[in-house]
């Protein structure tokens, strides 16, 4: 298990000074963040990363994420462009040392909460997915004030992408992201990368759109596309276990078992009635999950891959992205790191 923390770049109030100083921490999971979607990232802004995080002791061998352009998922005739864009993206990381690059196939929005600073019982702040509140949200309508997407697109945009993805079918989406993996695994492959599918965040589908990284038959399903260790999976605790379908002990078995889970997204979700849920802190009894039998499943398979405490609460008054302060990360990461070092002790 290498011990790994999402770092923003430069202008991320969580210096790469603190993560240094969390025991045990090896590599960042970072990006060139100003670079528009289905763009090439500049060699320099990759190795002008690379640098500043190598100076701090720690390695640059996860990227989370290079994202995927719409047209891509959409399977318009443009994509090409765009994968062949894709496909320099990796051939340039690869040559910076990257071993494993994060990415996610989720119609128009990313991971999705209706709610970033919810109060604790304890009094720190935490994102929260309810049901009830999503239902009042329409996003061609109104004011769309759902947190935790990409707020940039306009709102003409918006709806035009809605409407283009409005005769997308689940199947028509399956063959676009095939399409995409038989253009960039082989890619991946040559440049020692391991491609890493991030679940869909809740794993069901957001406003009519339709998510098909969801449980274990769809990961199943996805991992025979292309039946190589380069094309694997982010095992993201806190998205896949949303779903009250997923066992997510189960899960990390089966896909650390088969070898096919190159990073691991560790976070505990406290579900509610129906679809609702809260984040919670990394200690099991915090919520719903069981990240001890997670991480025993980790260590009986051997896992070598790449691990990271996931969301955090905001606690201790920090305040910063939500999700992503130092804090509660850090006692996740430390939390994390002591099961392992138990599990190992204990053989
Ligand atoms: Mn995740």
């Amino acid at each position: 298990m290498k011990l790994t923390f999402r770092w923003y770049g430069p202008d991320d109030p969580v210096r790469l000074d603190y993560i240094r100083q969390i025991p045990t921490m090896y590599s960042v999971v970072t990006a060139v963040y100003d670079v528009p979607v289905g763009q090439v990232w500049p060699q320099e802004s990759i190795d002008a990363l690379k640098a500043q995080v190598e100076a701090k002791g720690l390695k640059m061998e996860v990227i989370e994420s290079v994202p995927v352009h719409e047209d891509i998922k959409l399977g318009r005739p443009t994509r090409d462009g765009y994968i062949a864009a894709y496909q320099e993206n990796i051939r340039r990381l690869g040559k910076a040392g990257v071993k494993c690059i994060c990415y996610n196939f989720m119609p128009v929005f990313d991971w999705t909460r209706t709610q970033l600073d919810r109060v604790l019982p304890d009094g720190s702040t935490a994102l929260v997915y309810y049901a009830q509140q999503l239902e009042k949200m329409d996003p061609l309508t109104g004011e769309l004030s759902l947190p935790g997407w990409d707020a940039s697109y306009k709102k003409e945009d918006l709806k035009a992408l809605f409407e283009a993805y409005g005769a997308l079918t689940a199947e028509d989406l399956w063959d676009n992201l095939a399409y995409f993996l038989r253009a960039v695994i082989p890619v991946a492959e040559e440049a020692g990368i391991r491609m890493a599918i991030h679940p869909d965040d809740p794993p069901w589908n957001i406003f009519g759109l339709p998510r098909i990284i969801t449980g274990r038959e769809n990961l199943d399903r996805f991992l025979k596309i292309v039946d190589s260790p380069a094309n694997s999976l982010t095992l993201c605790v806190g998205s896949l276990g949303c779903s009250k379908e997923n066992d997510m002990v189960e899960l990390t078995r089966r896909y650390a078992a088969m070898d096919r889970i190159a990073f691991m997204h560790v976070r505990n979700v406290k579900l509610l009635e129906g679809e609702s849920f809260e984040e919670s802190a990394h200690y099991s009894g915090c919520g719903s999950m069981d990240i001890v039998g997670i991480m025993k499943a980790l260590h009986d398979n051997h896992f070598d891959g790449y691990l990271r405490p996931d969301h955090g609460r905001m606690i201790w008054g920090e305040t910063g992205r939500p999700g992503y302060g130092l804090y509660d990360r850090a006692l996740g990461a430390s939390y994390l790191t002591g099961i392992w070092e138990t599990l190992e002790r204990l053989g």
